[in-house]
């Protein structure tokens, strides 16, 4: 190459790395490189995986580090082979006598590809189906070294992990943003073996003892009969079974709270629910609850956003995710722990410890911070990582056991049973997502689908054959040790203590702690879901149960029904209200926002400025570290070459968290009623009807909307301009004006919605 060739390459190189810096590409693309047209015809290499994606790492069936190529795993070579690597000529056409003729059972390789085919399927999660995971690094801040020994949350230790979050109801294949209990589980790979936290976005559950769960899981699930609904508690024997077990109202009143419907995994507090005990180097115990806490604040949807997204999205979450860490949006939870003495009632300010219905309000023990985790990489691929992911609550490490919770108890059988019938055998830690990143030294051996080959001859204890090896482990800090707990003189028996009984008390304060808008929300959540129900007497029934969490909830509840409100049948406890359980009143950051952002350009010279303005947006978005999708008539890209992410047509607001209009949002050739139904709706001169629903949508949900120039009149046009939460530059535009827009929808959304746009009836 000439030098000035050379160093003009060169100059090129830089500015497209400045370009890429100042408007990083979206996240999304389905491959490391984009495809060519044509069919490739020339053989070459597999393509890498996307920059943002990781596998397991490399381990040995036994956990050794085996410094293997991590892609030494994936398909190899360019030449397609069969499942045993014999390189074959066509995988098109089946064997047959004659091009027309019968196909022949010698073709073994049809046979192979239709029986591998035909096996492809696993029974899925019986409870969690649908999820979605990640990989990341934990980094122990050292605080929790005063009450435990585990070597993973020494200061500065870093361990890799892998989290996946899910909903518990629906099928594999059903829509995230149902209103439902989130799954939060993480997979520790420490140098002490592998702990697994199993956890959820609620801190309470439904029921005290194990041995109920297949009792209100068959309740929730839908109906036997005709199989329906589909992830959703708005039906007959989910509120027959909460009305009737009334331990699960404290739960049910979470689920019909916003934490129901999180805007994202990336903005859920995660909860190990049970109470631990913890044992520092000195051998003295605590109880703690394990807390997960979102850098992003908590935040959710509104019911109709999340309902419309089931249909305009049902992968709204499981995006979100992937999305962000592709964008490098690293979503980030600190582990904090509230810690209570270990005291033979295992109580604390009188409340439970071993009552899983119970919380334990952070005003009375502050959750202490004692790590970080960030998840940086996508999976590489769905089924190997996280569909065959086992996590099991009796993975448990060096210096952190479980307690006598009658539900951990039961948790500790169901998570190794169950995968038994889910991964086919009892070698399920093979695989590699679960391989331990600890050396591996059992006496567990052979079974389905055993990847281990075990050298000697005895593997059982005591022996010599095999030099005694493996041995005990010392009884230091670095072997796992049952914790000595006394138990009180005791009776076998069938019963729950008497502390267990009161069902009502813990979400008469949920419901003291909420502010108005979240109290409004509340109550038309019950309204929405009892409203669904078939059975006059459920509905009353549970009217019953709202009547002794709070008279006002009741009466809303009942209004909407069309019924009376009965009276409580018992007298009310005085709720004791914890602020920390309010997800309003913070500032947060807006990492991986969705901005959408509305032009309508020509190539006229009037359009120059509002190609200008958008330009200046994008970037502006893109240094608030937020995504801009640009929104237009018609796809492609604009005259100066933006490219167009999405068109009137397929835009919906509920996919935004904040909408500028750069342009007017004039009407797209296609807003034709025949083409589009939503191009029939009302429409306001001059704008888009479908412009008109995505922003009068934005508007309704909370969402920040700004704009200039045209994107003013638009507004004005649409009767936005001087509301709550919406910004309006001069009607010139220009670069400052777009620039200044954004700045104000920053911080806007920092707050997550406009809140005084939702003013609310009830008194708190
Ligand atoms: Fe689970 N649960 N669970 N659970 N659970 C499962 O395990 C079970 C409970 C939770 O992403 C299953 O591998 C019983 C509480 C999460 O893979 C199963 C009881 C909490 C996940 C099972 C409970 C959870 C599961 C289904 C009552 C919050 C998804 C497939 C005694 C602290 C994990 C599987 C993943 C999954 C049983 C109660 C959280 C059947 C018997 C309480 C996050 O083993």
């Amino acid at each position: 190459m000439d030098p000035q060739h050379a160093v003009k390459k060169a100059v090129d190189a830089v500015k497209d790395k400045a370009a890429e810096l100042l408007e990083p590409p979206l996240p999304g693309a389905p491959g490391s490189e984009p495809p060519s047209l044509e069919e490739p015809t020339e053989p070459r290499e597999p393509l890498p995986p996307k920059a943002d994606q990781a596998a397991p790492a490399t381990r040995s069936a036994t956990g050794r580090e085996t410094g293997a190529d991590p892609d030494a795993r994936s398909q190899a070579g360019a030449f397609l082979t069969t499942a045993t690597g014999v390189p074959l000529r066509d995988t098109d056409h089946s064997l047959k006598a004659g091009p027309r003729g019968p196909t022949l059972l010698q073709d073994h390789h049809l046979r192979e590809k239709i029986m591998h085919f035909d096996h492809e399927r696993i029974p899925e999660r019986v409870v969690h189906a649908r999820g979605a995971a990640a990989h990341g690094t934990f980094t122990a801040y050292g605080t929790a070294s005063a009450i435990t020994h585990a070597a993973f949350l020494a200061e500065g230790v870093e361990t890799p992990v892998f989290v996946r979050f899910s909903t518990v109801l629906g099928s594999r294949g059903s829509a995230d943003t149902v209103r439902d209990t989130r799954g939060f589980a993480t997979k520790f790979y420490t140098e002490q073996g592998t702990f697994d936290l199993v956890g959820n976005n609620i801190p309470v559950f439904f029921i005290q003892d194990g041995i109920k769960f297949p009792d209100v899981v068959h309740a929730a699930k839908p109906h036997p009969d005709r199989e329906i609904p589909q992830a959703q508690s708005a039906h007959d024997t989910f509120w027959d079974f909460v009305s009737l077990h009334t331990e699960a109202q404290h739960h049910t009143l979470w689920n019909m709270s916003d934490r129901g419907i999180p805007r994202s995994y990336r903005t859920m507090e995660g909860f190990g629910v049970h109470t631990f005990r913890c044992v520092d180097a000195d051998g003295v115990t605590s109880l703690v609850k394990f807390h997960w806490k979102p850098r992003l604040g908590v935040h959710s949807l509104v019911w109709e956003e999340a309902q419309l997204l089931a249909g305009v999205d049902p992968d709204f979450h499981r995006r979100d995710l992937a999305d962000a860490i592709e964008a490098g949006a690293y979503p980030s939870w600190e582990l904090g722990l509230q810690v209570f003495p270990d005291n033979p009632e295992q109580t604390f300010s009188g409340i439970d410890l071993l009552d899983p219905t119970k919380l334990v309000p952070e005003e009375l023990a502050p959750v202490q911070p004692v790590g970080l985790l960030t998840l940086d990489r996508n999976p590489t691929n769905y089924f190997a990582e996280t569909e065959q992911v086992a996590f099991h609550t009796g993975h448990l490490v060096p210096g952190i056991d479980g307690t006598d919770d009658p539900l951990l108890q039961a948790r500790n059988f169901s998570y190794l049973d169950t995968q038994l019938s889910r991964l086919g055998g009892p070698n399920f830690d093979q695989i590699p997502i679960n391989r331990p990143h600890a050396p591996v030294n059992d006496m567990l051996r052979d079974g389905l689908h055993q990847h281990g080959v075990h050298q000697g001859v005895a593997p059982y204890r005591p022996q010599s054959l095999d030099g005694g090896c493996p041995f005990h482990a010392g009884g230091g800090t670095e072997s796992f040790a049952d914790l000595a707990v006394s138990l009180p003189a005791s009776t076998k028996v069938r019963e729950s203590p008497a502390s267990y009984d009161d069902h009502f008390s813990q979400a008469r304060s949920f419901w003291a702690s909420m502010t108005p808008v979240e109290q409004e929300h509340i109550v038309a959540a019950y309204t929405f879901e009892l409203g669904k129900v078939y059975e006059q007497a459920v509905k009353e029934r549970q009217l019953r149960a709202l009547a002794r969490i709070d008279p006002v909830l009741c009466q809303e509840v009942a209004t909407g029904l069309g019924l009376p409100a009965p009276e409580p049948e018992a007298p009310l406890a005085t709720p004791t209200p914890s602020p920390a359980l309010s997800q309003l009143g913070g500032t947060w950051p807006v990492d991986g926002r969705m901005v959408g952002i509305v032009v309508d350009a020509g190539d006229g010279p009037a359009d120059q400025a509002v190609l200008d303005g958008l330009t200046a947006a994008r970037r502006a978005v893109f240094a608030a570290d937020m995504v801009p999708l640009v929104v237009a008539a018609r796809g492609g890209t604009l005259p100066d070459g933006t490219p167009v992410q999405r068109t009137f047509a397929t835009v919906r607001s509920v996919e935004l968290d904040a909408v500028l209009l750069a342009g007017g949002g004039a009407p797209g050739t296609d807003a034709l009623p025949a083409r589009d139904a939503k191009a029939g709706a009302d429409s306001v001169a001059a704008v888009d009807p479908r412009v008109a629903m995505l922003v009068q949508e934005a508007f309704r949900h909370g969402k920040a909307i700004g704009g200039w120039g045209r994107g003013t009149q638009t507004l004005a046009a649409l009767g936005l301009v001087g509301v709550s939460g919406v910004v309006t530059g001069d009607e010139g535009g220009g670069d400052d004006e777009a620039a200044s827009a954004v700045d104000a929808v920053v911080e806007l959304l920092a707050s997550h919605r406009v809140w005084d746009r939702f003013p609310a009836r009830l008194g708190g």
